[in-house]
């Protein structure tokens, strides 16, 4: 699974991705800061299983702190994105390429509307961040029309001529933006096109179906960064009356507060509701004042950052992620070199025992014979449907074929 971190220039798309995953990115207050993409691991949030199977765990591919697991997950940073990116604009699709393979969005926009629609400054207040989320939509809209759009007329009409069916070319078309064969079928149903007679389809109907196609394959949520400036607050209550899922953010007070406590100088981990300096005394005057600032701008006013809640929300609402922690024996809950639940697995809503499989070891998949859980000792099937914090043995016949 794979969130893009996506949005207009200069809203603060890096200083997310480097608070999220302390990567170490280029940061300025200029457009186009960003061209390549920046791929790198945060972690989501979930309550650990240790705690209730009253075990002390040694994770390895994760870590427990406190009871809580923290989960690598993988996001994305990619260039801003501009009115006109789909026809080449800017660093035109460029952006969009990037991000085919994204599963979910997290639009970070400038909510002190301080930068106007291509990023350059503007004063506070003065630019309306809604124009930007609807900016950016429109983009991957007509980027995607584009793509369907390039070969259209020949595609149905040879499509009409040998019997071929418009999902299957659809479902090709967009395979490499994440988009199944269900994914088209969903939205042609949803639609009502008309898949006998696909040559018929107005452009307006394509567009419809790269609007639903985005919505579905493509679900987002909108972190409204630079919400520690006076001009943030009315902003964000406009994007929520929008009826879309927002989070308030301050990335740079994240990167900052995470910056600190890899220095030793404050008590705090991402979601936190607050921090601690740990000795005042060491502080010197401006990195007292600037805590001083987060704590009343950010800590204050939002009870967070807000930065590890979009991640967390990225991953658990809009994808219904589901955390899992496979096992080799499953009364003492190791790995065959006896760590205690080594391994936690951030699987989509849905997933299977296969997919576990999978996820662990394309060899175990090959070779599934059942799974067990390890709460009830039940054995599950190929299709058994996961569910959040199972703990699961899977048996493998060891033999391919
Ligand atoms: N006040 C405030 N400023 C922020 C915040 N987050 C980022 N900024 C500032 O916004 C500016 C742009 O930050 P970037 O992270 O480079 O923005 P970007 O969206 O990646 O920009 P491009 O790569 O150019 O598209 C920088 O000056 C940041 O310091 C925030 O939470 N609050
Ligand atoms: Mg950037």
């Amino acid at each position: 699974m794979l969130v893009g971190v996506v949005g207009k220039p200069n809203v603060g798309k890096s200083t997310f991705f480097a608070a999220a995953t302390m990567k170490d990115v280029p940061i300025a207050d200029f457009p186009f800061t960003t061209i390549q993409p920046n791929v790198g691991v945060a972690h989501i949030k979930t309550k650990c299983v240790c705690r209730e199977m009253g075990v002390t765990d040694t994770p390895r591919n994760s870590a427990c702190v406190n009871g809580t697991r923290l989960v690598p997950v993988k996001i994305v940073d990619v260039a801003g994105l501009v009115e006109g990116a789909s026809k080449g604009k800017g660093l035109g699709n460029q952006f969009l390429d990037d991000i085919r393979q994204a599963d979910a969005l997290i639009q970070v926009v400038d909510a002190s509307g301080s930068t106007d629609l291509e990023g350059r400054k503007v004063p506070p207040g003065s630019h309306d961040p809604l124009e930007d989320v609807a900016m950016v939509e429109h983009e991957f809209d007509l980027w995607m029309f584009g793509i369907l759009k390039r070969d259209w007329e020949k595609a149905t009409r040879s499509l009409e001529q040998t019997g071929g069916k418009v999902v299957d070319h659809l479902a090709e078309r967009l395979s490499g933006l994440s988009v199944s064969y269900g994914d088209v079928e969903q939205v042609i149903l949803h639609l009502h096109l008309r898949t006998e007679k696909p040559s018929s389809w107005t452009d307006d109907q394509l567009m419809q179906f790269a609007v639903e196609t985005r919505r579905l394959t493509k679900p987002s949520l909108v972190a409204a960064n630079k919400a520690d400036l006076p001009s943030s607050p009315a902003n964000i209550e406009a994007l929520r009356k929008t009826g879309r899922k927002v989070v308030p953010c301050a990335s740079e007070a994240e990167l900052l507060l995470r910056k600190a406590a890899e220095h030793g100088l404050v008590e705090y981990a991402p979601g936190d509701p607050s921090f601690a300096p740990k000795d005042p005394q060491k502080l010197s005057p401006a990195q007292a004042n600037a805590l001083r600032m987060v704590d009343e701008k950010v800590m204050k006013a939002y009870g967070g950052t807000g930065v590890q809640d979009a991640i967390n929300q990225a991953f658990f609402d809009l994808l219904s992620a589901i955390v899992v922690f496979p096992v080799e024996d499953e009364t003492r809950l190791t790995d065959k070199d006896g760590r205690v639940l080594p391994d936690a697995f951030i699987l989509k809503g849905g997933s299977t025992a296969l997919d576990l499989a999978r996820t662990v070891h394309s060899e175990l998949a090959e070779t599934f014979l059942y799974a067990i859980d390890a709460r009830t000792g039940k054995r599950l099937g190929a299709d058994h449907k996961l569910s959040n914090r199972d703990v699961v043995k899977i048996v493998s016949s060891g033999k391919r074929g």
